[in-house]
């Protein structure tokens, strides 16, 4: 096997900003074919229903079936998934489960209401979405712990129907993806996939009901079908690669840390791995584990091509300057393995999640230490959340005047309105004035 090229870069470097800028960009392929095939394909499901999903189903995942009843995952069928999958990863999955539950249920926002001294209440009335779709991809990416993490949070929020979809290539259905939806509530599933899924959520067929909010990845056929039904349904947001930043004193066992950034590494060549570190020896020993480490994994090849292509040992002047650039990065997920997490986490403003001290392995949230494991990527993390419990509960506003409070609102409600030149305004609120 080659010897693994690993990028060694150094933050004193006359040209450091430009090497991390280089380091960071990426972007998300969307070609006009793409985009041309998606219109193509939403406006069939649109106008054709069913027969759209039923043509679509067998060309693109060569699986032929003349009714959509036969789209439909049965109760059975997911039973005998749960029946199948054997004790050790129905446990693992029932734990997982119950401590992304239990975590999500603080983020639970609550009603609120106050009342003025007139007696007029203002408040926010907190409802969930009536019904969630949620993509699963097939084949590689179709992961059973992001299933729990898609769907716990839109039951704890009251969601009151989950409808899941996922192609199933020529009729395969993995029984882990099947088991966790069991697990994690989802009421009906089908199995269709790409931008025809998409399609179905947004509009609804005859047989697929029209969704408020799409969520969960897809490839890119999926990514542009979301953006294109954008308006139509909520989203939640187009994921791209994972990332993962290390910021580590020199303490922690360099083998730890190799496998930390291969553990995002191996989901695909796209994804992208760094470490922070104020030690040279310490950045040549983990250099060094990642080379001994690569011909022991299973994924070898996706992660040699991340890491050649995406990821870098970073020397900085001291922890300080690790946060500045962390702060810049913006990643998915940020490990601290140093002594005092808790004083470096003070210099940090932006990661989707962070992770805290030597003993917390990224790979934890990613399964079942109880966050969501659906982040920010490519730098968003400046401006947005992990998905959670929110993502899933709209506010509504409520205004209830006193007559008292009508009367006083009414006289200031008027003049702005006249400002407006909308007479019906004005006039709307005087009737309520009382003199
Ligand atoms: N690390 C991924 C989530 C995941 N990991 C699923 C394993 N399975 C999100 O960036
Ligand atoms: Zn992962």
């Amino acid at each position: 096997m080659n010897t693994l090229k690993v990028k060694m870069l150094e933050s004193s470097a006359a040209d450091f900003s430009a090497q991390l800028e280089q380091l960071l960009a990426w972007e998300s392929v969307s070609n006009d074919n793409v985009q041309a095939a998606v219109v193509e394909i939403i406006a069939s499901v649109r106008h054709r229903g069913d027969a759209a999903l039923l043509d679509y189903t067998a060309c693109f995942d060569r699986y032929s079936v003349s009714s959509m009843e036969a789209l439909k995952v049965s109760s059975e069928r997911v039973a005998t998934a749960l029946a199948g999958i054997g004790e050790e990863r129905r446990t693992a999955l029932e734990l997982a489960a119950e401590r992304v539950k239990s975590y999500h249920e603080h983020q639970r926002q609550e009603s609120w209401q106050y009342q003025e001294s007139d007696g007029t209440i203002l408040g926010q009335k907190v409802t969930p979405l009536d019904r969630v779709g949620l993509y699963v991809p097939g084949g590689k990416a179709s992961y059973p712990s992001s299933v729990l993490m898609n769907a716990i949070p839109a039951k704890v929020a009251g969601v009151r129907e989950i409808v899941m979809v996922v192609p199933s290539p020529e009729g395969e259905l993995s029984d882990m993806v099947l088991a966790a939806a069991a697990v994690a509530g989802v009421d009906t599933i089908y199995t269709i996939g790409g931008a025809q899924a998409v399609a179905a959520l947004a509009y609804g067929t005859e047989t697929v009901p029209k969704v408020d909010k799409i969520v969960g990845p897809g490839n890119i056929y999926v990514a542009t079908a979301k953006r294109q039904v954008f308006g139509q349904v909520g989203l939640d947001m187009i994921a791209g690669p994972s990332e993962i930043l290390v910021i580590c004193d020199g303490g922690t066992d360099p083998d730890w840390i190799a496998m930390d950034l291969f553990s995002q590494a191996e989901h695909d060549e796209d994804a992208q791995a760094i470490l922070l570190s104020d030690d040279a020896d310490f950045l040549v020993a983990v250099r060094d584990s990642m080379r001994a480490l690569l011909p022991t994994m299973e994924r070898a090849e996706i992660i040699r091509a991340s890491v050649e292509a995406r990821c870098a040992l970073i020397l900085v002047d001291d922890l300080q300057e690790a946060a500045e650039i962390a702060n810049v990065i913006a990643p998915e997920h940020l490990e601290l393995s140093v002594a005092e997490p808790e004083l470096l986490l003070k210099e940090i403003r932006h990661a989707g999640a962070i992770f805290m001290g030597r003993y917390t392995a990224e790979a934890l949230g990613d399964y079942c230490a109880g966050p969501n494991h659906v982040l920010p990527t490519s730098g968003t993390a400046r401006f947005s959340s992990p998905l959670g419990v929110y993502d899933f509960q709209k506010r509504s506003s409520l205004i209830q005047c006193s007559a008292a409070g009508a009367s006083v609102l009414g006289k200031t409600a008027a003049v702005l309105a006249r400002g407006e030149s909308l007479t019906a305004h004005a006039r709307s609120a005087e009737y309520r004035v009382k003199d």
